[in-house]
């Protein structure tokens, strides 16, 4: 009687019963993670990925490394800027723009700061950017509220023009006029324009340039210096956006959550699969590792093991 009354908890990896159940899905919720920008050559933060340079990325992104070394923090940032600029979006990102546009009752919330999710015009009013993004910027005086968006400028102040040795072994080459590719997708190899050499200074073995804080980005308003516009550990989530997901959530019950490319470790993000499953929500995980579904967590209805940016579009068609 035990196994019976047991919700059977099996974890389907079918396609097809994940297609049917979808049809029938209005309220759905995706939770992204870096996993889902790992296709368009972005580093995760665990694994391999998880490293800059000797640093834990982790660690590098508190409130306390950027008060005792903000130089060394803003060339974290920078580099990750340069990076992302770098990048172009991938399959899952437009295939849940696609979704989003088909569906307004569809929202994303996205624990990346990359901006890609944006480059492949999801619409930004069912877009939920839950640790904020490298292209913001605010001042970190206390009384000042100086902020600016969409800073895609690269680098963000001169004194973090990544090193130029067109000799040195780990340089890769860059496109100029990045800014005339975000919000679209123009292929690198199709972009003209002089291509620069930079060194790829996550690489430990490289030394970076010691910079002092009056090189670093400074507040037009009050000179004091600027932040990047993402949460750090410690940190508390955007109260708006917050108080939009949350009220979205209650308003009726949940489909389906999509929970894409993240280790889902990091809360009160990861939070949200068991509060969208209290509601209703059936749960699909699509993640190249299998310790999402089989990490003791609460099992998932399906688990679709491989790259997000093959998977995602394949189940969302
Ligand atoms: C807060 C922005 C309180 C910055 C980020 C102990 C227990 C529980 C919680 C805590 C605890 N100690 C501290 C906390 C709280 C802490 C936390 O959760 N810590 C964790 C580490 C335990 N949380 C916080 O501090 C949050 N704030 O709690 O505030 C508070 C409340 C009120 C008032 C004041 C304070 C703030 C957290 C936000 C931190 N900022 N990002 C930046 O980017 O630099 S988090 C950052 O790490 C990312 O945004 C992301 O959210 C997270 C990384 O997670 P993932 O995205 O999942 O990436 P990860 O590498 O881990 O996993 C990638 C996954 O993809 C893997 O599963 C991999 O298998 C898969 N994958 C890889 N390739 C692919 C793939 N999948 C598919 N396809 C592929 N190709
Ligand atoms: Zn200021």
């Amino acid at each position: 009687l035990a196994s019976i009354g047991k919700k059977a908890m099996v974890t389907s990896t079918d396609i097809q019963s994940f297609s049917e159940y979808l049809k029938g899905c209005r309220r759905i919720l995706a939770l992204l993670g870096a996993g889902v920008s790992a296709a368009s050559g972005l580093p995760t933060f665990r694994g391999a990925g998880g490293l800059w340079r000797q640093y834990d990325a982790t660690a590098l992104a508190t409130p306390e490394a950027f008060e005792m070394n903000p130089a060394l923090v803003w060339q974290f940032y920078s580099h990750r800027r340069h990076m992302a600029l770098q990048a172009l979006p991938n399959k899952a990102h437009y295939a849940l723009a696609e979704l989003a546009r088909r569906n307004q009752d569809f929202i994303t919330l996205s624990q990346n700061v990359d901006g890609l999710s944006q480059r492949a015009q999801h619409p930004s009013d069912q877009l939920n950017l839950l640790h904020g993004s490298l292209f913001d910027i605010k001042c970190t005086s206390f009384y000042c509220h100086y902020t600016r968006s969409n800073d895609f400028s690269d680098p963000i102040v001169p004194a973090l023009e990544l090193p130029q040795h067109p000799s040195f072994p780990q340089t890769h080459t860059v496109v100029d006029k990045v800014s005339d590719r975000i919000g679209t997708s123009v292929n690198a190899s199709e972009e003209e324009g002089p291509s620069r050499r930079y060194i790829d200074i996550s690489d430990e073995s490289v030394p970076i340039p010691k910079l002092v804080p009056e090189d670093l980005p400074r507040c037009p308003e009050c000179k004091g210096l600027l932040r990047p516009g993402v949460v750090w550990f410690g940190e508390s989530l955007p109260t708006e956006t917050l108080k939009r997901v949350d009220s979205w959530i209650e308003s009726a019950p949940v489909d389906l959550i999509l929970v894409i490319g993240t280790s889902a470790r990091v809360y009160p993000a990861a939070g949200y699969v068991d509060v969208a499953r209290d509601h209703g929500a059936k749960v699909a995980v699509v993640n190249v590792e299998q310790d999402m579904s089989s990490r003791g967590k609460r099992e998932c209805d399906w688990f679709f093991q491989g790259d997000a940016s093959v998977i995602v579009p394949e189940i969302l068609k």
